[in-house]
């Protein structure tokens, strides 16, 4: 693979990803180019970025995923490559390959593997075929009431029925018996085809106390696979993740090891290209694949803090053509990191807030890293998702890392507008937390409980 000049890349995206995607490129002395909609004229990505263009009115819809107009902005600035960020555009297959039949470079992996991924049966069966241990089911669609009812019986009730193109939390119904299978498969298709125009769905075995465990790879052009670790992601309220650790307290270090290595050697013979997640289920000692994401995602600093491995920097050089600057026993994985995701919401009943910040000082000093686009007299627009802040820590043990992250809420002042840092106040002080015992339903048990 030949080596591409990227001097320019054009960002499409908003927010504190916009900011960290401009934050690598200006390490690598690359121009950058924002571009943003009416209701983010005054927006922080906008204000760092070399250049700027509008896109379009405050919907995303007209303007972040408005492809016409951010090629249009790609071309009239004359970039090399687009960066997609998270959310969006990011794993939409037919965006990357209109980018690259632009002539542009995609950042982020082929538009073949960003489709495999979004289809959930082809995405389980290439793994499974790869040696991943995934979720019993039915191993494809499932066509009528008779074949998912005998998949069903094969695995047990409780099971889950998911839509093909789901993920994420959308279209999936659990079912525990019999009698109510048929009337939760036809309101899961009406749901998938409403949803994502198609009604295809699969069976699972229903796992009752997983955790959410994933692992973080790069892969270069050059058969260099490398993975950082895993990333706890329990913490959870209605499939929004609220915080993220790393390593994760449930692993011993051979489980990490063995995941880790069956991953990575799996990614290396799909030839897959630039960053990706394989999301487990991990319940009672055993893994169990469920989804992988194609793109740079929220809580990846977590993986840079222990690893040292700037993850986007690494995705450009990918894209470049370039090999991985790491091979894995370069990287030692050491400490323990935590992300707390703030969003503009009230911290007990979770009802969006926006806007005008009034008084802003984030926390500092060693380990604390913040990733977020606000600042003093900030407007927060109410047409887009709620996160406004992520705050990161690496301790040298978890331990260290909680007595940090508890220091570091307490100095966070973000006047004018409701955030959830007092829900993370009180989270980590919490038994459980600070044990690490902790399931996928723990958090809305506990925010039940508690508010
Ligand atoms: C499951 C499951 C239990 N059993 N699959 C939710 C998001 C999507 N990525 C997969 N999800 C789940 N799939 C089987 N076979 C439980 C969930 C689930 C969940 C998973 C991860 C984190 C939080 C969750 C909250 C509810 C349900």
């Amino acid at each position: 693979m030949t080596a591409t000049m990227i001097e320019s890349i054009l960002i499409a995206n908003r927010g504190e990803i916009a900011l960290r995607i401009h934050r690598a490129c200006r390490e690598m002395g690359i121009h950058t180019v924002a571009v943003h909609s009416t209701a983010d004229a005054e927006a922080m990505h906008v204000r760092l970025a070399d250049e700027s263009v509008c896109i379009g009115p405050p919907p995303a819809r007209d303007s972040y995923l408005n492809v016409p107009a951010i090629i249009a902005a790609a071309e009239i600035t004359g970039t090399d490559a687009i960066h997609p960020g998270y959310g969006f555009l990011s794993e939409n297959a037919r965006f990357a390959e209109i980018v690259e039949e632009h002539g542009f470079t995609f950042i982020g992996p082929s538009a073949d593997h960003i489709r495999m991924m979004g289809d959930k049966i082809a995405a389980k069966g290439t793994f499974r075929d790869l040696g991943i241990p995934v979720v019993p089911g039915s191993d494809g669609p499932v066509e009528d009431e008779g074949a998912a009812l005998a998949t069903a019986r094969e695995m047990g009730f409780p099971v889950m029925i998911k839509a093909t193109a789901g993920g994420g939390g959308k279209g999936m119904k659990r079912v525990d018996s019999a009698e109510q299978l048929a009337e939760a498969l036809s309101i899961a298709r009406g749901e998938a085809m409403a949803s994502f125009g198609s009604d295809e769905v699969y069976v699972e075995k229903f796992l009752t106390h997983p955790r959410h465990i994933e692992v973080q790879i790069l892969a270069d052009t050059h058969g260099g696979v490398i993975h950082l670790g895993e990333r706890d992601c329990s913490l959870q309220r209605r499939h929004q993740k609220i915080l993220e650790e790393t390593p994760s307290p449930a692993l011993n270090p051979e489980e990490r090891e063995q995941i880790c290595r069956l991953v990575t050697s799996a990614i290396a013979q799909l030839g897959y290209r630039g960053a990706g997640t394989i999301e487990f289920l991990y319940e009672d000692g055993a893994f169990h694949f469920i989804e992988m994401n194609t793109r740079l995602q929220v809580e990846h600093p977590i993986s840079e803090m222990v690893s040292g491995v700037d993850i986007v920097r690494e995705q450009i050089r990918i894209a470049a053509g370039l090999e991985l600057a790491y091979r894995q026993e370069d990287i030692t994985l050491s400490g323990h990191a935590i992300e707390c995701r703030i969003n503009a919401e009230h911290p007990e009943t979770f009802a969006a807030a926006p806007g005008r910040v009034r008084d802003y000082h984030p926390p500092g000093g060693l380990r604390v890293r913040v990733d977020s686009a606000l600042y003093a007299g900030y407007r927060v627009p109410a047409h887009y998702d709620s996160l406004i802040s992520k705050l990161i820590v690496l301790g040298a043990n978890r331990n260290e890392c909680l007595m940090r992250l508890r220091r570091a809420l307490e100095e966070y002042v973000i006047e004018g507008i409701q955030t959830t840092i007092p829900l993370h106040r009180r989270l980590i002080a919490e038994p459980d937390f600070v044990n690490g015992d902790y399931d996928i339903h723990w958090l809305e048990n506990w925010i039940e409980g508690t508010t």
